[in-house]
């Protein structure tokens, strides 16, 4: 086995300030130690350095926050991404804050162009430039991957919008804008919101929602993982914590089931901020952040 880590500090994507700290702090907190202990051949090539676009340059395109600014950032990590899927390594992007998903998404669509992706989170990221209230990118990823009406802006043209609505589906969430809930509803987009999860049980969830997105299991999986599905008591230290989120072990489960389809091809944990909370709370999130990682990655329990 072999893996992969793009470190991408990052944080254009949204308002607060220090979720760029996250990958530091995964990979400090021994990481990339923990993986080679499971098995992984584990190739670290260093924090991911991204060119300067200062603020001044990078005015604002109708709504959209910094766009210039994550535009080439997450074209970068598309393009690492897509290096590292191409030499037949498994791409784990450490982030950051989700907009990163831009980058690593249209990075393994470039290799596998019929992925599907299990987006897990308290939020849908599927909002347009048109449908945001807050501008913040982080809250957009989805609909650029899909191609929806009002991502044609130029500055993000390098995206192929090659995901389709079919092979997108939702776990965890529970904190969905208005104008996401009728983009989720017109495009069909399947989603097992924390309601789902609490009827059906975590494990019924991720087998039906491999059925809609992989039903005969034989397609690349590319999970993305944002730290705030997690319940804010399990996971505080993040950007947008909501409460009402998954459990320890329905966040765990979710890695491990995935892995053991034995059809993962990328996967990121994003939204890691050790600037919010207590140190208490930090080292816990951090924490979490590994080990969800290592449970993606293959570690099991017996
Ligand atoms: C909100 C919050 N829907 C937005 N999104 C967040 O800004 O578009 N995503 N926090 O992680
Ligand atoms: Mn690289
Ligand atoms: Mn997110
Ligand atoms: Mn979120």
């Amino acid at each position: 086995p072999f893996s992969f880590s793009c470190k991408t500090p990052f944080s254009a994507g949204q308002r607060k300030a220090g979720v760029d700290k996250g990958p530091i702090h995964l990979v400090e907190a021994g990481l990339v130690d923990q993986l080679t202990e499971i098995g992984w051949k584990v190739k670290f090539d260093g924090h991911h350095q991204f060119e300067e676009v200062s603020a001044a340059d990078d005015p604002q395109i109708g709504k959209l926050r910094n766009p210039r600014l994550v535009s080439r950032v997450t074209e970068a990590v598309a393009k690492a991404v897509g290096e590292h899927v191409q030499n037949g390594e498994l791409p784990v992007t450490l982030g950051g804050d989700h907009s990163l998903a831009m980058g690593t998404i249209s990075g393994t669509l470039s290799k596998y162009p019929d992925a599907c992706v299990i987006w897990v989170d308290a939020h849908a990221d599927i909002n347009t430039p048109e449908t945001t209230d807050s501008g913040n990118i982080h809250g957009m990823p989805v609909s650029f991957l899909l191609g929806l009406e009002g991502t044609k802006i130029p500055e993000f043209s390098w995206i192929k919008p090659l995901l389709t609505p079919d092979r997108l589906v939702y776990i965890g969430l529970r904190d969905i804008d208005d104008g996401e809930k009728k983009i989720l509803k017109e495009h069909n987009i399947k989603a097992f919101s924390m309601h789902e999860v609490d009827k059906y049980g975590i494990g019924k969830v991720v087998e039906l929602a491999l059925d809609h997105v992989n039903a005969k299991r034989d397609r690349p999986i590319h999970l993305s993982f944002d730290v705030d599905a997690m319940d804010p008591t399990v996971a505080p230290s993040t950007g947008t914590p909501v409460r009402g989120g998954l459990t320890f072990r329905e966040g765990h489960y979710i890695c491990e089931a995935v892995q053991e389809t034995g059809l993962l091809v990328a996967f990121d944990l994003v939204e890691v901020n050790p600037s919010l909370a207590d140190a208490a709370s930090v080292q816990a999130t951090v924490a979490v952040g590994c080990s969800l990682v290592r449970a993606a990655l293959g570690e099991t329990l017996l």
